[in-house]
């Protein structure tokens, strides 16, 4: 299915950030499995993140405090370089920035990915994994930083948000009347969620950093990033602002309740992680299947449409 997030035309179903795009090789590998797909939040420097383990997978979905692994702004730049001069116009990419401060790091980051050729910027304001405080909890923060880094910084590319799980209707509705006043194009909801998991014949956490807390993803949390989603396509009504959904997606019909709930397109992240990238072709022509079954041929027929009893 074809859709536009911020007038620019994409597959419905794309990548998170932070899913199978550690390396050049896996980011090459996502260009060539799929139209849509997004880099690992980049930082100024490269960064090893935190200690292992600090992935696992959990009976429906994962745990992982990466801590922001990523490498540097040079070595991501020049994947997205080359990604543009392999595919062109083909595949498009979004880049996810994720500075550490506002100056040295996020105005230069965005400045840096404006003359660059991605086609979206997205920032992360809700990364749950390091210790840095997320700025997307504080709203008063956010406004000032949306004007210094979305509307001062020059270029034409589209600049999104990742947001973090919020959970009250009063947040979704503080957070869209903080991005009406700023140049935003986009959003994206939800990153993973904070949580603890147990092995209980080892009596044990099952992740290292942060003493076992760490970002939950996969099944648990797709009901809590649809209430998100449908608060957020009701806010965001009458507005250009488009809104792309995340969690816990892994068939044609998980996206399908993301399309009813009102996104404008979705995002796979541990699904992808756990089976590679040939999973987001088959997602998108799945919910193709799962439209067109019912008699829909365009996502705009059912976008929103969501019924209430
Ligand atoms: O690297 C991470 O630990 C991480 C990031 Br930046 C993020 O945005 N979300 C997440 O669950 N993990």
């Amino acid at each position: 299915m074809k859709t536009k997030i911020a007038g620019i035309e994409t597959d419905y179903v794309g990548t998170a950030s932070g899913c199978h795009d550690t390396t050049d090789e896996q980011c090459h590998e996502l260009a060539s499995a799929c139209n849509f797909f997004t880099l690992k939040s980049c930082t100024l420097e490269p960064r090893i993140g935190n200690v292992e383990p600090r992935y696992a997978m959990l009976p429906i979905g994962t745990i992982q405090s990466m801590g922001l692994p990523d490498r540097g702004l040079v070595a991501t730049l020049d994947t997205l370089e080359s990604i543009k001069e392999k595919y062109g116009d083909k595949v498009k990419v979004k880049a996810s920035i994720a500075g550490f401060s506002l100056k040295e790091n996020i105005e230069l980051l965005m400045a840096a990915f404006q003359d660059s050729q991605a086609d979206f910027i997205e920032i992360n304001v809700s990364c749950p994994n390091t210790d840095k405080s997320i700025i997307g909890h504080d709203f008063n923060s956010l406004d000032e930083f949306l004007w210094r880094v979305v509307d001062t910084v020059e270029g034409d590319i589209p600049v999104g948000l990742k947001l973090p799980f919020y959970g009250s209707l009063i947040s979704h509705e503080r957070l869209v009347a903080i991005i009406k006043r700023h140049d935003v194009s986009f959003i994206t909801a939800i990153n993973s969620i904070p949580g603890l998991w147990i092995d209980t014949w080892n009596e044990s956490a099952v992740i290292a950093p942060n003493n076992g807390t760490g970002g939950i993803g996969g099944s648990y949390i797709m009901p809590f990033a649809l209430n998100e989603c449908r608060n957020y396509y009701n806010l965001l009504k009458g507005t250009d602002i488009s809104l792309i959904g995340c969690g816990g997606i892994s068939s044609g019909v998980d996206a399908y309740r993301f399309l009813l709930a009102g996104c404008d397109a979705v995002e796979v992240g541990s699904y992808l992680e756990q089976h590679g990238p040939s999973v987001i072709t088959e997602i998108n022509n799945d919910l193709s299947f799962q439209c067109k079954t019912r008699c829909y041929d365009s996502i705009d027929q059912i976008k929103g449409k969501l019924k209430t009893l």
